[in-house]
């Protein structure tokens, strides 16, 4: 049957085509992580390429990933990308069998690309960055051009018996086999090379020893914590502390060569401050509650934490800064972090006598790699992307008028106070609590405002006061119990938290894009 055994070879050459693909892709990877190892970590294709997607990404869109994937997002986005370009390398692998020169020309092509992508990207240092996705490109070309050769067609020689048409299998496994150690001996150097960019860092964040503070927080008031099974903790672990940022690769900043540059518009005074200059401040502590704005009616973007740091607006009126109510000429501070990301805050809010901090310390210790080491700011009262800069290297003022941040580039408002809200952390939704009392029980939270009542409804039925748990100050979210007795049958638990400025959580329903999800919090729960 010839139709059979040749359509079986057609088969098994394309297998072979695909391995030889396959195999160039990861041989460019892997000679591009060993590249960008030596000129930058995050200079790698697969997190230039996936930076890239996320600066492009819809504001609606990134919403949906943080949704759908919480904070695996960039695990999935980079999962993604890896198995896009595995079944691109596969394809330019077949094409290659036929036209060794395109298949080569297609992976310098992406290549290429990611060297755009790099590029492109917003804190980007210039064509180094690019090198790595071209050099590996390069390589992978290479192997891809030779493997193909090694599936040629072998003639036997003539006047001999044998197949017409042949290659050679073990010509081609030999090649193979050498270009795979290889290229996994340049990707595990490359891993072993990033691993070691980063101890300087981690060396300097274990070296460092935090100050006492000259203006500790006040005593946790006893009761701000519910005793109710289920409720988030008043002050939230550093590990389950939410992440929300677009750095693929945490940044490592060596805390002894760290530097922040205070200039711009109005600054009679720029200054650069060394973290030892920021230590030998006197350095306040304040718990204060962090939202994010991408965070959903009854979403988990929010925490509490006891910051250690210095005032900010002290250290701007140091640089001779005035607020804009005194007549100075900024109305936007724009913080700027070593991964190239922009926040921009109204400098009257952080400079209204709030508590906004350049902080160094998060619950006792330094500040943790992902949540900003060695100095992010905070500023109570607004969501974290127009405030909490993390890995901040420059502040600049200007005015709101002359410059766009990251995110309000990308359709976000340009300024956003947090909104008040109030979660239900218990029972659960379709939870099936037991006949009889039930304590339902949760947060709310409208910093720098306070929280000042928050009442449950069941079903349709008339707002009933919870009990308010202490509050600890007005930039803390606080906790709230509701005894409900319960009568069988299914119901809906909503919640709504009135401010201390005596408003009510509205109840209008709005998505997180531009300025933060509006409307109540309800749980559905049924009682057998
Ligand atoms: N450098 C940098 N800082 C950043 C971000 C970022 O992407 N990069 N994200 C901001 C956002 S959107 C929020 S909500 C907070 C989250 O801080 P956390 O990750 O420590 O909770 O950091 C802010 N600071
Ligand atoms: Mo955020």
């Amino acid at each position: 049957m010839p139709g059979v055994s040749s359509f079986r070879n057609t088969l098994s050459r394309a297998c072979l085509g695909a391995s030889a693909g396959l195999l160039a892709g990861f041989t460019a990877l892997a000679v591009a992580e060993l590249a960008a190892a030596l000129v930058r970590p995050a200079a790698g294709p697969v997190t230039v390429v996936g930076g890239a997607v996320i600066d492009r990404t819809p504001a609606p869109v990134k919403d949906f990933a943080i949704r759908t994937f919480g904070e695996d997002d960039k695990f999935v986005l980079q999962l993604g990308i890896l198995v896009l370009l595995g079944l691109f390398a596969a394809c330019l692998g077949v094409l290659s069998l036929r036209h060794r020169r395109a298949g080569a020309a297609g992976v310098l092509l992406f290549g290429i690309l990611g060297g755009v992508a790099a590029l492109s990207r917003p804190g980007s240092a210039g064509v180094a960055d690019a090198l790595p996705s071209v050099v590996g490109a390069v390589a992978g070309a290479a192997v891809l051009y030779l493997l193909a050769g090694r599936t040629a067609p072998v003639r036997p020689p003539t006047g001999e018996e044998g197949p017409t048409s042949t290659w050679s299998r073990r010509g081609f496994l030999t090649a193979a086999t050498v270009t795979a150690a290889a290229a996994t001996g340049a990707g595990v150097l490359g891993r072993a090379l990033t691993a070691r960019h980063g101890r300087g860092a981690v060396a300097s964040r274990a070296a460092l020893v935090l100050p006492a503070p000259a203006s500790p927080a006040p005593a946790l008031p006893g009761g701000v914590q519910v005793k109710v099974a289920g409720i988030s903790p008043f002050t939230t672990p550093n590990r389950d502390f939410y992440r929300v940022d677009t750095a693929l690769v945490v940044p490592k900043v060596d805390a002894d060569t760290w530097r922040l540059r205070i200039h711009g518009k109005g600054v009679a005074r720029p200054r650069t401050y060394t973290l030892d200059d920021l230590l030998s401040r006197p350095l306040v502590e304040r718990d204060i509650t962090l939202t994010c704005v991408s965070n959903e009616v009854g979403g988990p973007y929010v925490g509490n934490a006891r910051w250690l740091g210095v005032r900010l607006a002290d250290l701007l009126t140091e640089c001779g800064v005035k607020p804009p109510s005194e007549g100075g000429p900024a109305d936007q501070l724009v913080a700027r972090s070593v991964d190239g990301m922009t926040l921009g805050s109204p400098v009257e809010d952080v400079m209204d006598g709030r508590d906004a901090l350049l902080a160094v310390g998060m619950n006792g210790e330094p500040l943790p790699f992902e949540h900003g080491f060695p100095v992010r700011m905070l500023v109570p009262g607004l969501y974290g992307y127009v405030s909490a800069c993390k890995w901040i290297e420059d502040i600049e003022l200007t005015t709101f008028d002359a410059y766009d941040p990251y995110w309000v580039k990308r359709k976000w408002a340009r300024e956003a106070p947090i909104k008040t809200q109030a979660r239900i952390d218990t029972p659960k939704p379709f939870a099936r609590p037991e006949v009889g009392t039930v304590m339902v029980a949760g947060v709310a939270w409208a910093q720098y405002r306070g929280i000042s009542r928050v009442e449950v409804r069941v079903d349709d039925g008339v707002w009933q006061d919870a009990e308010l748990a202490a509050q600890d100050t007005r930039d803390t979210w606080r906790q709230w119990s509701f005894r409900w007795r319960t009568t069988p049958g299914g119901h809906t638990l909503t919640v709504r938290a009135t401010d201390g400025t005596g408003q009510v959580q509205t109840e209008q329903r709005a998505r997180t894009v531009p300025d933060g999800a509006s409307g109540r919090h309800s749980v559905f729960v049924t009682v057998p």
